[in-house]
């Protein structure tokens, strides 16, 4: 590592003590960004670094709720506004109990970058709570989304900052904000995305994260002369990206064979097919219950605090969270011949596996390359709503497809320009940055 990206490094740390995964996600830019700095001063003289690894502005605030038994609850809110230079701030909201300032810093970093190489104009955001909607009832989940949105309404809108769904938060709680933000500030605008059909909301929004990493996967595979077609796939997770994550593999004519939540996995070898996948959607989306009850119903192993990845595979898509391949994992998937690793979740890979699947050449879409569809369809949905009408799906499903080919474009020639072809990891950040980065020369020091 350079003299200067080391400092810069060790300035991110030294000002953001204790907030390990936001290192984690710098350290892996910086590093990727050696040979542009090298080649380019400009980056150096006016600072960018220094600049766009520091967030514009940081929102914390308390969320009181009362729960059923008219108890008060305090969570903790937060809105991370990382950087506008290309659009108004973007990004989801996660609410999850492992939620703290390091968790979004490091998700709203990321997303800076990932927005970028969608090709539309937006900044990078993140927002969430340490809420967990875990065994709350609907009732405690709306109060909750209500209170949340009563402070947070002020910082964001249109032509500012939109936030959207992530890990906790779907439809249900989207609505519930959009609901309070239509009664605070009396506009119905584009606010939020990920909104429902009737209300706003884009066809293909919901399915487009899931969608978008198997067509990067695609986009992958054609480099080396292949397809999905006959290809066995392991995904992790069962939430939003984890389920059409699986549609579009059958539909390509892979075959799914294990899902997980935080507390263990199912391995089906026979493949999880349309019929399974609507119990998965259903167990999980409406009755909101555990992964077990599929091994269960369909009558395949159950692997209690397993992930999916001792499972031998061709292609392995992590969709449930950040650091969820470790390095054991990385060995054994490529062990067993996985050459394919899409990243429908952000940064799911630990620093060590990512440099392994890289040094192995294996093919390896990074999250702020690979999942960059469901913003980017979060993106389309904001277009939709500012000319006030309505894509069919195969109009936005083929905007999706096309955006993850632009994506998967400027990553394979970013990283060809800077001397190392195939490595998505550079590539992605690489390009991701040059957009920003000009962006910020071409505005000033701001
Ligand atoms: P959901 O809430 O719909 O599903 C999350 C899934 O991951 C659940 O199965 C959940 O299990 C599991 N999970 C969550 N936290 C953990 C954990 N700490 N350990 C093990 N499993 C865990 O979220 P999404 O599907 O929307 O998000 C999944 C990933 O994709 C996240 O990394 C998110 O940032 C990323 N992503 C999402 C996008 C979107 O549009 N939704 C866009 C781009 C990326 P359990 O039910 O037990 O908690
Ligand atoms: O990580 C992500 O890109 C998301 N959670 C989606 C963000 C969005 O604004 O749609």
């Amino acid at each position: 590592m350079s003299e200067y990206i080391n400092a810069v490094l060790n300035t991110v740390i030294s000002k953001n003590p204790a907030e390990p995964e936001f290192h984690q996600a710098a350290k892996e830019v910086l590093e990727s960004l050696e040979p542009v700095v090298e080649r380019h001063s400009k980056y150096q003289e006016a600072k960018v670094l220094e600049r766009i690894t520091e967030p514009e502005r940081v929102i914390m605030f308390r969320v009181p709720w009362i729960d059923d038994k008219g108890r008060v609850q305090v969570n903790r809110g937060f809105r991370i506004e990382f950087n506008s230079a290309i659009g108004p701030y973007k990004g989801g909201l996660r609410f999850h109990p492992s939620v703290y300032l390091g968790i979004l810093k490091f998700l709203a970093f990321e997303q800076v970058f990932k927005n970028s190489l969608t090709t539309l104009p937006m900044g990078g955001g993140k927002g969430g709570s340490d809420f967990d909607p875990k065994g709350k009832s609907e009732m405690e989940v709306m109060r909750f989304c209500q209170s949340f949105m009563t402070e947070l309404q002020r910082h964001i809108g249109p032509e500012t900052d939109v936030p959207a769904g992530d890990i906790g938060v779907g439809g249900r709680e989207i609505g519930y904000m959009f609901g309070q933000y239509k009664r605070l500030r009396n506009e119905f605008t584009g606010v939020l995305t990920g909104k429902g059909l009737g209300w706003g909301g884009s066809l293909i929004r919901p399915e487009a994260t899931g969608y978008g990493s198997v067509y990067f996967a695609q986009e992958m595979l054609k480099t080396r002369g292949e397809t999905l077609e006959g290809k066995v796939c392991t995904v992790s997770g069962s939430g939003n990206v984890a389920q059409y994550t699986v549609e579009k593999v059958t539909q390509f004519g892979g075959k799914c064979v294990t899902l997980s939540d935080s507390v263990g996995s199912i391995y089906d070898p026979d493949g999880i097919d349309a019929e399974k996948l609507a119990f998965v959607m259903e167990l999980k989306n409406v009755k909101r219950g555990r992964i077990k009850e599929y091994a269960e119903r369909f009558d395949c192993e159950y692997r209690e605090n397993e992930r999916p990845w001792s499972v031998p595979c061709d292609c392995a898509f992590p969709s449930a969270t950040q650091n969820e391949i470790n390095l054991e994992d990385a060995k054994t998937l490529l062990k067993n011949g996985c050459c394919v690793v899409s990243e429908g979740a952000n940064m799911p890979s630990v620093p060590e596996a990512a440099d392994l699947f890289v040094e192995q050449k294996i093919l390896y879409g990074p999250g702020k390359a690979a999942n960059a569809g469901g913003v980017a369809t979060s993106g389309l949905e904001m277009s939709q709503n500012s000319m006030r009408l309505s894509w069919s799906r195969e109009e936005v499903d083929s905007k999706l497809n096309g955006i993850m080919v632009a994506v998967h474009e400027q990553c394979m020639a970013a990283a060809e320009e800077y001397g190392q072809p195939g490595n998505y990891v550079m590539g992605a950040n690489i390009a991701g940055f040059v957009k920003v980065a000009d962006a910020m020369l071409d505005q000033g020091v701001v």
